[in-house]
């Protein structure tokens, strides 16, 4: 990687934790990654990425700035990037995943907490991260009361704004959510000093749209056997997606998939042929969370699926393109984040609907349940999800941990007899 010492500096980054947060990365992206085997070639550039993950990226976004643009971050999927794309901004999702952050943000939050807030704030807090410092402001979302807490204290480090998110999905929720639309789409025309037009909303609309289509690409070819690309691989490029530039992630991506379409049709795999499948449901695994995976796929098995927001929940629903008014885009908009179906909303039938139907498309042979420590939402969510799955005859099981290594041997012992059980 370049020198971008003088760059993070500049950002207020603290250096000196920052290195050491670093230094643990190619060790371990090396062993997890780089090792594998029959991989295909197209990850060269996703490694570039990650060699590069707090370097190129940010100085592009700094240069973005020079132009007057503006950088808006968020850790949700509900949060509409439409906006800042119409508004010639960026939109980026933050780092939380890392279990180094933790203990920063446990400075300011209860040790009871679910690790993904914690190492968010940690990240924050421990001057870690160069796209929190890049960003004009961060979007958080009503979703878990965890969350929802946690942005009272974010606020008093970093510009925060909080969109409120409905819990059911009835007449009366759409309506507020559509607000909070309109409100966002404000917020954005104020900060940016630009107004958004039914043509660069457009254009936003189909960009980000080509990114979730390119992703469906990716996953379709995971629905084969012998599977094209390993799950590490394919959900490093999902948690990439919302770091990169759209469009040359788009240009990336597509060139990988014409290769693994490619394998598909020679029945070359990333896994031997007939390798145990699994799909992966639950919270998600943000950068670098890839434990769970690792441990999987070197049981023998291979991920061909996650339902998760580093998964399908980030890209199966598309914003409906033929609107052309400005009202009817935003209504658009708006009806996306009303068909993802998140834990947080009650009830939430439609992921049990998404879990079965998954398992079908992608032949998953077994589904892990994971959800990360002191997530109530999906704990709780697990037994209706248990109880359907029985009833279709689909093996489940279910782990609850967070990002440290520690529970990697005992996870690993369950997996291999989980999988014992599905031959
Ligand atoms: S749309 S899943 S990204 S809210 S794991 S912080 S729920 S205690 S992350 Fe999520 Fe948006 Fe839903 Fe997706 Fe709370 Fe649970 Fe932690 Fe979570």
């Amino acid at each position: 990687m370049a020198d971008y010492r003088k760059m993070w500096q500049d950002l207020g980054m603290d250096l000196e934790k920052h290195d050491e947060f670093l230094a643990a990365v190619p060790d371990i992206y090396g062993e997890l990654f780089v090792s594998q085997q029959k991989r295909p070639a197209g990850m060269e550039y996703f490694d570039f990425v990650m060699s590069e993950v707090h370097g190129l990226r940010v100085k592009e976004l700094l240069d973005k700035k020079a132009e007057g643009k503006k950088v808006v971050s968020s850790f949700c999927v509900f949060v509409p990037e439409e906006f800042v794309l119409a508004a010639g901004g960026a939109c980026i999702g933050l780092c939380a995943g890392a279990q180094y952050s933790v203990p920063i943000g446990e400075k300011v939050l209860p040790r009871s907490l679910c690790p993904l807030i914690k190492s968010s704030l940690g990240f924050k807090l421990g001057g870690l991260c160069p796209y929190f410092e890049v960003s004009d402001f961060v979007v958080g979302e009503t979703t878990c009361d965890g969350k929802k807490k946690a942005w009272e204290i974010l606020a008093q480090y970093h510009p925060t704004y909080v969109m409120e998110l409905p819990q059911k999905k009835g007449e009366a929720d759409k309506e507020l959510w559509l607000k909070e639309v309109y409100k966002f789409k404000e917020k954005v025309e104020a900060e940016t000093g630009v107004t958004i037009t039914p043509e660069s909303l457009s254009e936003a609309i189909k960009l980000a749209n080509r990114r979730r289509k390119v992703l469906q690409r990716l996953y379709d070819t995971r629905k084969h056997d012998p599977v094209p690309i390993s799950g590490k691989d394919a959900m490093l490029i999902t948690q990439l997606s919302f770091f990169d530039d759209p469009e040359r992630f788009i240009e990336k991506t597509s060139a990988l998939c014409d290769e693994l379409e490619d394998r598909v049709a020679k029945g070359e795999g990333a896994a031997p042929k007939g390798a145990p499948r699994i799909l992966i449901t639950g919270t998600p695994m943000p950068l670098p969370s890839w434990k769970m995976h690792h441990i999987i796929e070197s049981s023998g098995a291979v991920v061909v699926c996650e339902e998760s927001c580093t998964g399908t929940r980030s890209f199966e629903t598309l914003v409906d393109e033929t609107k052309t008014g400005l009202n009817e885009q935003v209504e658009a908009i708006s009806r996306r984040a009303l068909n993802i179906n998140c834990a947080c909303y009650t009830p939430n039938t439609g992921r049990i609907d998404d879990i079965l139907r998954q398992v079908k498309e992608y032949k998953a042979d077994g589904v892990v349940y994971y959800s990360l420590q002191f997530c109530q939402s999906y704990s709780v969510e697990y037994h209706l999800v248990e109880k359907a799955l029985q009833e279709a005859g689909i093996p489940v099981m279910r782990i609850e941990s967070d990002y440290s290594d520690e529970d990697a041997g005992q996870l690993q012992t369950r997996i291999e007899a989980f999988l014992e059980m599905i031959k």
